[in-house]
């Protein structure tokens, strides 16, 4: 290793020198590439090794998604090698910049939950703290979004280039899982045992990623199955080309769907890989009895999506260990925790019985006596039918996993204060109330190292310059920029930032779509997956407001903004892509008119992602977080923006809750229905958005607009409007909140009159935002529910 330019320089010419002569991008890529992941792997050594010798309590995040980024830039970050590299590189010609771009991101997740996992990984390893991910390595990660006529379309992306993974690989440490058969009494010895016979056996191979901690000090393990064709005996009723391709189908692709229910076959197989194959790595050759399993493993829940890691550490513990029920159930549920990550009815999850019974028999098997058994319990209390029912794993024929997930475990959360206190008084009220203890929360948080000092070098390089850098080890200190929020030279640097950040990002557009961008507008963003209750159709509804309001009122002229939106919505999400074609269709007449043009634009950037996401939120002046209140379980896009500077539009939702609790209202644009109004005309279903419409000439006319096709010259299918916001009654109140909305917009642009005040408020959100780090839910998570013990240091 070196600890400075001109070494690094050596040291990258030697490899370069080692190949061809030409030092290409490519082949500078591939060569920082190879030396980090040497300087890597010495630390990674020495931290499994200290796991071996001085075995501590190990976690475990088992999650479907980890939605990571690119990885070359940020390991060079927390390794404290980005300067060096960066201006070694620059005096050879070459530019970091453009060699990281050459990285396709592995998109191994959907959105917020998968993302979520990421920011832990990089928080446990930065905290020194003994935690690892478990997940699966899809070929294709999450689709490619084009659009076409407006249209989204999706092309399968693959991010695995062979090479660069080849020895992460790690055949030996293979397993096999079990899928189909019949479960089977044995009578043996030790009694009755089952075993599953004839079984469709799939091999799990793993690959190993590092997760590196900041300053290289803790490296952590990212370990992803592949589901292979397995060499074992094959029933002989079944056919092997089919499994053949059945199996290769498994770890194929990412399911697309974000917080939408599914239920294949498919998936199911996924979930259980995941499960058992973890499970079974775990406990291979454990350095401690299974009886002390708890003392040695935390496994965490993401989601109900690894919630078969309780019927199978049960299957585990009782089949190939030979323990008891009770003392199984006992081991389980003092290991197994459960993060719940939304209250929206469609996104629990719930399998049909038949499917889990021929897919997974014995598991099935074990599901109904857990049902059985604390039916029972609940019948010995006396609970009435009504309770019975809500408490039910198995309920109609399907089994409901967000039950089970909680009934399995000794810890349950949601992921903001708000969502969490929904969950216990409502959708969870009879769960809670039969394990008083079990229900806490974690608000969400976001990893700093990449969203601010990764994605926003230059402001981390102003903060520093201003209060120094312990604000890096611990993010709380940001709010020592208060001090410095009305330093006049502060908050000029500060613009100058920001006015750097826009110019970038807009470089890159007009690089990549061919978009032009004028920096002294407005940079209003609103990214995140295309869902209902996300409200993308509210933001497009009230620009085609603002263009009614320029068109027909002449003394209505005002401060340019642009309109950023970047989001997915899933391939088989009707209604969502309806909106991303209003969006594209409203875009070009908006930005097409010669006279709106000058107040109005709107930019849809293609194919959201966290690298794009990298670009944008920095840019950020104001952050659109205008979900409706109840539905977004925390959010944690609108924290990163806030980290970055942005002012939030939004509403008593989520984690904004805390967010303007930190940082007050006064430096927060507040709106809408609380989540107790909202819930409370869903419960009495006594909203009727027509009354709007009839009551509103200006609402009124837009749905004519829309409705005859006339503002949009026939080009999108106003029916989807019609049918949600009338048939379906507005089912996410995008009326009754619109006015709301309107005005705070107006407050925005009063704000933004006044520079310095601006400047003022984005630093006084900066400063407020350090507690949104993840390295503190990290913490309260280690400290009530894993309680790890940090790995001592090794420098
Ligand atoms: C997902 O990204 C989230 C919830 C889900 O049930 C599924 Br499936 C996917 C999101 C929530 O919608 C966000 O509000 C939250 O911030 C995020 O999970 C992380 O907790």
């Amino acid at each position: 290793m070196f600890s400075s330019k001109e070494e690094f320089k050596k040291f990258f010419m030697n490899r370069i020198a080692d190949k061809r002569s030409q030092k290409s991008l490519e082949m500078a890529f591939e060569t920082l590439w190879e030396m980090t992941h040497e300087w890597i792997q010495e630390n990674w050594n020495r931290t499994n090794q200290l796991y071996e010798k001085e075995p501590e309590k190990q976690l475990y995040y088992f999650s479907i998604e980890f939605l990571i980024g690119r990885v070359l830039g940020q390991n060079l970050v927390n390794l404290n090698f980005y300067d060096v590299v960066k201006e070694g590189l620059d005096e050879l010609g070459l530019k970091l910049s453009e060699i990281e771009e050459l990285e396709d991101e592995p998109g191994l997740g959907n959105g917020g939950l998968g993302r979520l996992a990421a920011c832990f990984m990089d928080s446990l390893a930065s905290l020194a703290l003994p935690g690892h991910g478990y997940g699966l390595r899809y070929k294709g990660g999450l689709f490619t979004q084009h659009f076409v006529n407006g249209n989204q379309t999706e092309q399968p992306t693959k991010w695995i280039k062979e090479k660069n993974n080849a020895d992460a690989r790690q055949k030996d440490l293979a397993v096999e899982v079990a899928y189909y058969g019949d479960v089977q009494l044995v009578v043996g010895t030790a009694g009755v045992k089952r075993t599953i016979e004839n079984p469709v056996w799939v091999k799990a191979v793993p690959y190993d990623l590092p997760i590196v901690g900041a300053n290289g000090g803790t490296i952590n393990t990212l370990r992803l199955w592949q589901a292979e064709v397995s060499e074992r005996p094959f029933p002989s009723t079944k056919d092997h080309t089919v499994y053949e391709h059945e199996t290769a189908k498994i770890t194929d692709r990412l399911y697309p769907d974000d917080s939408l229910e599914s239920g294949k076959i498919l998936r199911l197989k996924q979930q259980y890989l995941l499960c058992s194959a973890s499970l079974q790595d775990l406990l291979r050759n454990p350095s401690f009895p299974v009886e002390e399993i708890p003392e040695n493993i935390a496994i965490q829940i993401n989601d109900t999506h690894p919630a078969l890691a309780i019927p199978e550490l049960m299957r585990i513990l009782i089949d190939d260990h030979s323990l008891g029920w009770e003392q199984a159930w006992d081991i389980t549920t003092r290991t197994i925790s459960y993060t719940n990550h939304t209250i929206l009815t469609e996104a629990m999850e719930k399998w049909d019985c038949h499917l889990i019974q021929s897919l997974l028999p014995r598991i099935y098997l074990i599901i109904e006596e857990i049902d059985l058994r604390f039916k029972e319990s609940l019948q010995n209390q006396g609970k009435t039918v009504d309770v019975l029912r809500k408490l039910s794993i198995i309920e109609e024929g399907v089994i409901k996993m967000a039950v089970l997930a909680v009934v399995g475990s000794y810890k349950v959360n949601g992921v903001a204060k708000l969502h969490t206190n929904i969950l216990k008084k409502r959708e969870m009220k009879e769960l809670n109330e039969q394990f008083p203890n079990k229900f806490h929360n974690k608000t969400n948080g976001i990893t700093h190292r990449r969203w601010l000092i990764k994605a926003n070098p230059e402001l981390s390089e102003l903060i520093t310059e201003t209060i120094g850098a312990r604000w890096v080890k611990e993010p709380e200190r940001l709010d020592e920029l208060h001090s410095f929020a009305q330093n006049p030279s502060f908050l000029q640097d500060f613009q100058a930032v920001k006015k750097l950040k826009k110019e970038q990002l807009i470089y890159h557009l007009q690089r990549d779509q061919n978009i032009v961008v004028d920096s002294a507008s407005i940079f209003d963003i609103h990214i995140k997956r295309f869902h209902g209750y996300k409200r993308q159709l509210m933001n497009i509804l009230h620009i085609q407001m603002l263009y009614n309001r320029i068109k027909h009122d002449s003394t209505y002229r005002p401060y340019p903004r642009t309109f950023f939106f970047g989001g997915k919505a899933a391939p088989t999400y009707h209604f969502a892509k309806q909106v991303i074609k209003m969006i594209n269709t409203i875009a070009s007449k908006v930005n097409n008119d010669p006279l709106v043009r000058e107040h109005l634009h709107i930019v849809f950037v293609e194919n959201y992602n966290v690298t794009q996401a990298e670009y944008l939120i920095p840019a950020a002046e104001v952050s659109e977080q205008i979900s409706t209140a109840s539905k977004e379980a925390s959010g944690t896009g609108n924290m990163k923006l806030m980290m970055n500077g942005a002012l939030t539009i939004g509403t008593f939702d989520g984690a904004n809750v805390e967010m303007f609790e930190q940082v007050g209202e006064e430096n927060a644009f507040v709106f809408g229905m609380r989540a107790e109004e909202i819930m409370q005309y869903e419960k009495e279903k006594s909203y009727n958005p027509k009354e709007i419409i009839e009551g509103d000439p200006e609402i009124a006319k837009m749905m004519r607009q829309l409705a005859t096709g006339k503002f949009t010259d026939g080009k999108i299918n106003a029916d989807f409007i019609v049918e949600q916001l009338l048939e379906d009654k507005d089912p996410y109140f995008v009326l009754k909140d619109i006015h709301s909305y309107a005005k705070a917009h107006e407050k925005i642009l009063k704000a933004y009159d006044n520079p310095m005040k601006w400047a003022e408020m984005s630093v006084k959100n900066m400063a407020a935002s350090g507690i949104f780090s993840s390295d503190r839910t990290i913490q309260q998570y280690s400290d009530d529910v894993w309680h790890l013990s940090k790995v001592p240091s090794i420098h």
